[in-house]
């Protein structure tokens, strides 16, 4: 596996590359182009440029998250063809730039949901954290005000002010969507794009729904192993994989995620390793990666991902804030690189022990 951290790119991240590149073990970053607009196709030049600046630090560009779908395409429509046709020019084009994983969701509306993001732990760390009472008692217009005023300051993906001004909007187009035809127009939407990514060696890696259940009455797909082996069934390609997300499959408790990596074998091109803490099965928070901060076994999780020869990359997800660090929630510096470390750590025992 190749150890990455997510980077926002200069100018939206708090963390800098050669921060990064000292993090023992990390080689490489997951990032993608902040400026672009989903359904339009990413300028050659801007990839390059991307490229070029992360090599110039010493690390490598291990995969594009996120290439975005729009809502054209996740709804089906005027615009989906045209949308799929600049989508495939985009990987195209990453092709040719020799970047070979890209990760994308298919959530309808917000692209993830937490209720807090800086609820304070015993040891005066601040986590992200989620409850439905929360969520059940809010607005879901209201839901950007309330994420809005707590993110330090910066932007946070898939809650950008502009998509949210929308969010009425939003509501009104996905009314008649139900999982059926999400699950009819990602079908769509893959088929379209297989070709490219062969042609390139593209591995495409859909992220889990967050939370792994339905929230505001929206329809939610990729949430549990039934419906993701379905998925890859649909479009039986190994270009069509996972992002492997312990944290977003993790928030349903049902879901046995060592279980869930295992029935994966040779799809899972991506991996977001971090744990959570519940305190009931609807009250969780984003804990420390140590098993034993929070409630899954970390080491299970690693050993699932060696034994079905995961080699692609891997990164600590949201780290906890801590020693007064200021960024984007889930994103600073200090707790991911205790994560990659720790992480890079049950990894090296995992082989060591496998080879005796
Ligand atoms: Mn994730």
């Amino acid at each position: 596996m190749k150890m990455t951290l997510r980077w926002y790119g200069t100018g939206h991240d708090t963390v800098t590359l050669k921060q990064i590149r000292q993090i023992p073990g990390v080689t490489g970053v997951i990032t993608t182009l902040y400026d672009t607009v989903p359904g339009e196709a990413w300028e050659m030049d801007k990839i390059l440029a991307m490229k070029a600046e992360v090599e110039a630090a010493g690390l490598k560009v291990e995969g594009i998250e996120s290439v975005n779908i729009s809502d054209d395409i996740k709804t089906a429509g005027p615009k989906r063809d045209e949308h799929i046709a600049n989508y495939i020019t985009t990987l195209e084009r990453l092709g040719q730039a020799d970047i070979h994983m890209v990760c994308y969701n298919f959530m309808p509306v917000f692209d993830w949901t937490r209720t807090e993001l800086a609820r304070k732990r015993a040891d005066g760390s601040t986590v992200l954290a989620y409850t439905q009472e929360a969520v059940d008692a809010i607005n879901p217009e209201d839901m950007f005000s309330s994420i809005a005023s707590d993110m330090n300051g910066t932007v946070m993906p898939g809650w950008e002010p502009e998509r949210m001004a929308k969010v009425k909007e939003l509501f009104e187009l996905y009314k008649d969507v139900d999982d059926e035809t999400l699950f009819a127009n990602l079908k769509y939407f893959l088929e379209a794009i297989m070709p490219v990514c062969n042609k390139y060696d593209i591995k495409m890696a859909i992220h889990p729904d967050d939370p792994a259940w339905s929230v505001f009455g929206l329809p939610r797909i990729i949430i549990n192993k039934e419906n993701i082996l379905r998925m890859m069934k649909m479009v039986d390609d190994p270009h069509n994989g996972v992002t492997f997300c312990s944290g977003s499959y993790g928030t349903n408790l049902n879901n046995d995620l060592p279980d869930m990596i295992r029935s994966l074998k040779g799809r899972v091109h991506f991996a977001h390793v971090r744990n959570l803490k519940f305190h009931s099965p609807t009250n969780f928070e984003e804990s420390a990666h140590l098993s034993s901060d929070g409630t899954f076994d970390m080491y299970e999780i690693m050993k699932a991902l060696y034994d079905i020869g995961f080699d692609g990359p891997i990164r600590p997800d949201h780290g906890r804030m801590i020693w007064d660090e200021v960024a984007m929630p889930g994103y600073g510096l200090y707790d991911r690189a205790l994560g990659a470390t720790y992480l890079n750590g049950l990894w090296e025992a995992i082989v060591k022990s496998n080879k005796k």
